[in-house]
């Protein structure tokens, strides 16, 4: 069964960049709902349980599970997206090992914040924009709704939300002052290099 995991901070504790009014929703209702549908859907399902990425591989290549895709690819985004983001997170102090990797596979960290701060904000509709880990390097990405780098076989390392119940609250219709704002003030880096550490 998939559970609504705490959350790493209060809700309050991101203002101003995100409001606690925005956590109320994003995770009280919207995490929230994606745990009880999937749930509800794994039920009738039938699957045996598994680990939550073999749920997403397994339920992205059926196309008759989609629905269950949808919720537990989402559940597992904002897992992750909780811990993608710390109180005083952000800005351009990254550990060495991921600044090192970010400055010989994209150039320079300047060149990753534009590529990932453009992506999201291009994202058609809703869905998110990544740093991943792909065939032995790093890549920024994006994937439409509910779907993940997972799908295509790479490992993600950063996550943004670009939904708009993930700012429509606090930046309204500034998607990209919301993403800029993202990797200036929230980004938990260390949490992203221990990522790589796993995927390396
Ligand atoms: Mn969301």
């Amino acid at each position: 069964m998939l559970e609504l995991p705490e959350l790493p901070y209060g809700r309050g504790a991101l203002e101003p960049h995100i409001s606690e009014e925005t956590l109320e929703y994003h995770y009280g209702k919207h995490h929230n709902a994606y745990v009880m549908n999937g749930n509800i859907l794994l039920k009738s399902a039938n699957i045996q349980v598994m680990k939550v990425e073999d749920l997403i591989r397994k339920s992205y290549a059926e196309h008759r599970l989609r629905p269950l895709f949808n919720n537990v690819s989402q559940h597992w985004n904002h897992l992750h997206f909780w811990n993608w983001m710390k109180p005083g997170g952000g800005g351009t102090d990254l550990p060495e090992r991921l600044a090192k990797k970010i400055n010989s596979d994209l150039g320079s960290f300047e060149s990753f914040a534009k590529e990932f701060v453009q992506k999201g904000f291009t994202q058609f509709g809703s869905g998110w924009v990544w740093l991943s880990w792909a065939q032995g390097r790093l890549v920024v990405e994006s994937t439409p709704n509910g779907e993940n780098p997972l799908t295509l076989g790479h490992y993600p390392l950063l996550g943004c939300d670009v939904w708009e119940h993930s700012y429509y609250i606090d930046y309204r219709n500034d998607r990209r002052a919301y993403l800029e704002s993202f990797l200036e003030n929230l980004v938990n880096w260390d949490y992203v290099a221990e990522r790589l550490d796993s995927a390396i």
